[in-house]
């Protein structure tokens, strides 16, 4: 018995490799988490920026309980089962009027994980629409293997490394991924997706909540993972602990450990060594 999508969304996430839009919460308790995200912001003179982009559920209570929320974790157990680790977040944010862009690219292709049954949430803080900078995907594009990328490391593309794919994207096939303030999108893992930068007045805000069964591996490196549902049988990932409150010492330490070890992975081969450097 399905959680919470139905069959005709499931059916949709199969072929296409996306669904949307999932109402996840209210627009106000959107909008009082983008208000959480930009007291930090105003507090620490700027946009979040270089490694607080990435793992941020291990700096931030709010975020720790929405990588938990009843209704993602429903949608996503209705895709990949009961056991479910977060392995990370990423905050997609675009400034107004910005040329932050995103690449046509796979997720899967340097994440070291051992299959493809990765579900990312991608859940909207702010507005994202064609004249913002949403993402648009290539409809089915995840039923493809792995594809090769070629690293650019241009200084407005979101990614680690501007990796984009070396295929020719048809991009008259694409499927915009227009999102209210607290809804979000599902996408698998190999899907060819993008987005283009944000012209408008006001900033795109997006957390990406990746999720896999505990089965998976990562091949590597040692990582960590939080456990979000059921039970972890197989100890692939260290489980990584719930901050009870925003920025405490211990866990602001544990982050910079993990996210190091964890840039490890994602820049392996390249000679960057961290989030911050790739951000500088
Ligand atoms: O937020 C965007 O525009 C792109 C996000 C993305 O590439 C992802 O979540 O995998």
């Amino acid at each position: 018995m399905p959680k919470l999508l139905s069959n005709a969304q499931t059916e949709q996430y199969r072929r296409e490799g996306c669904v949307f839009p999932l109402r996840v919460m209210s627009a106000a308790a959107a909008l009082e988490c983008r208000r959480q995200l930009e007291e930090f912001e105003r507090a620490s003179g700027g946009p979040l920026r270089g490694e607080l982009r990435h793992k941020s559920h291990l700096l931030f209570a709010w975020i720790a309980g929405l990588v938990r929320h009843e209704r993602i974790l429903d949608a996503v157990e209705d895709l990949l089962g009961a056991d479910l680790l977060c392995w990370t977040t990423n905050f997609f944010i675009k400034e107004a009027r910005n040329p932050a862009f995103v690449s046509w690219h796979q997720d899967s292709t340097y994440w070291g994980l051992d299959r493809p049954d990765v579900v990312t949430a991608w859940v909207a803080l702010t507005p994202a629409s064609e004249s913002n900078g949403a993402m648009g995907y290539i409809p089915g594009s995840h039923l493809m293997d792995q594809i090769p990328h070629r690293d650019t490391f241009a200084k407005d593309n979101l990614l680690t490394r501007g990796q984009e794919v070396m295929v020719e994207v048809d991009e008259a096939k694409q499927v915009r991924i227009c999102l209210q303030p607290g809804e979000m999108s599902l996408h698998h893992v190999r899907l060819v997706h993008g987005s283009p930068p944000n012209p408008s007045d006001d900033r795109r805000i997006g957390l990406a909540i990746r999720y896999i069964p505990t089965s998976v591996r990562q091949l590597a490196g040692e990582d960590s993972a939080t456990l979000v549902r059921g039970g972890d049988d197989y100890g692939h990932f260290e489980l990584e602990p719930r901050p009870a409150r925003d920025l405490d010492p211990q866990f602001v330490a544990l982050h910079k450990r993990i996210t190091e070890r964890n840039a490890g992975i994602l820049y392996r081969g390249t000679g960057v060594k961290s989030f911050d450097e790739r951000a500088a």
